[in-house]
């Protein structure tokens, strides 16, 4: 319960941090962008992960202020990355719970006027699940974003209980591989074979395809061999601090 306080104050006085993790083209191993994550290091404490923080804000009704928080913190700094380079995209995480909000997307609109970033640069993850709660809610939320320029990526893909029927019934434009299916990808054929079936649903879906979680060169090796699209994980970078994303990857730019 203090924890609960503590963040409801840290999110108050905007003391959380977004980092960001590059998102690269796999052929051309150009950068393309970044996802935003969130982080809290409480003052002379030691840090909290997101996987505990997290679902206290959505347990205590903080995640709509801090998912807005970070929405807003990632696009005007995408939009002054954008200076360096024209073309990046920022992809960030959305809860079921914002997602269900009945102004959630008059508060992503506000927040691209706010910001003026580009729509066509902003990528929303929402998972399977949160897609699945109510199926004619996301339909007309997805489709409502859509005209609006934003695109949406389906997080953690393969993990729930109706992958298929969520590519199916809904307009999405990435799937994001969980890193579940990345992880054994070069020694687990079974694995192999699901990752390669993902890429081709993809291709003959017309959506894009990432692979999270990537870590080993042999494993970037079959992706490439499967020709993903992007990739993204630590063989690349660790989530980064703006600064050091900027002076890794968009200095040299
Ligand atoms: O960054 P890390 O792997 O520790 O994130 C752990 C979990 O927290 C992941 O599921 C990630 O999607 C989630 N997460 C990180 N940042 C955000 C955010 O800004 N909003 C939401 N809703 N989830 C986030
Ligand atoms: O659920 P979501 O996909 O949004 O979560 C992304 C999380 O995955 C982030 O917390 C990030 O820190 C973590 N992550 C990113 N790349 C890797 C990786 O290569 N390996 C592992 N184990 N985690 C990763
Ligand atoms: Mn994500
Ligand atoms: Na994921």
């Amino acid at each position: 319960r203090a924890l609960v306080s503590e963040l409801r104050k840290a999110i108050q006085e905007e003391e959380l941090n977004v980092y960001y993790q590059p998102l690269f083209d796999l052929k051309s191993r150009e950068l393309i962008g970044a996802e935003a994550l969130v982080r809290w290091f409480p003052k002379g404490k030691d840090s909290v992960p997101p996987s505990v923080f997290i679902p206290i804000a959505e347990e205590y009704g903080l995640i709509d202020q801090l998912g807005y928080w970070v929405l807003r913190t990632a696009s005007e700094q995408l939009v002054s990355w954008q200076n360096t380079k024209q073309s990046l995209i920022m992809s960030v995480n959305v809860s079921y719970q914002q997602f269900g909000r009945s102004d959630f997307v008059e508060s992503v609109r506000n927040v691209l006027q706010m910001t003026k970033m580009p729509p066509h640069s902003l990528h929303l993850e929402i998972t399977e699940s949160t897609a699945l709660i109510n199926l004619a809610h996301t339909k007309h939320i997805l489709h409502q974003l859509q005209m609006s320029g934003v695109s949406i990526a389906m997080d953690d893909f393969g993990t729930g209980y109706s992958s298929l029927s969520c590519v199916k019934d809904l307009s999405i434009d990435k799937l994001k591989i969980d890193r579940s299916f990345i992880t054994n990808i070069s020694t687990d054929e079974r694995d192999a074979a699901i990752v390669k079936t993902i890429i081709a649903l993809s291709r003959n879906l017309r959506m894009k395809v990432l692979a999270e979680g990537v870590e080993l060169p042999e494993q970037l090796e079959k992706l490439a061999e499967f020709e993903c699209d992007e990739i993204q994980g630590y063989l690349f970078s660790r989530p980064l601090p703006a600064d050091q994303f900027e002076a890794l990857f968009l200095a040299s730019q």
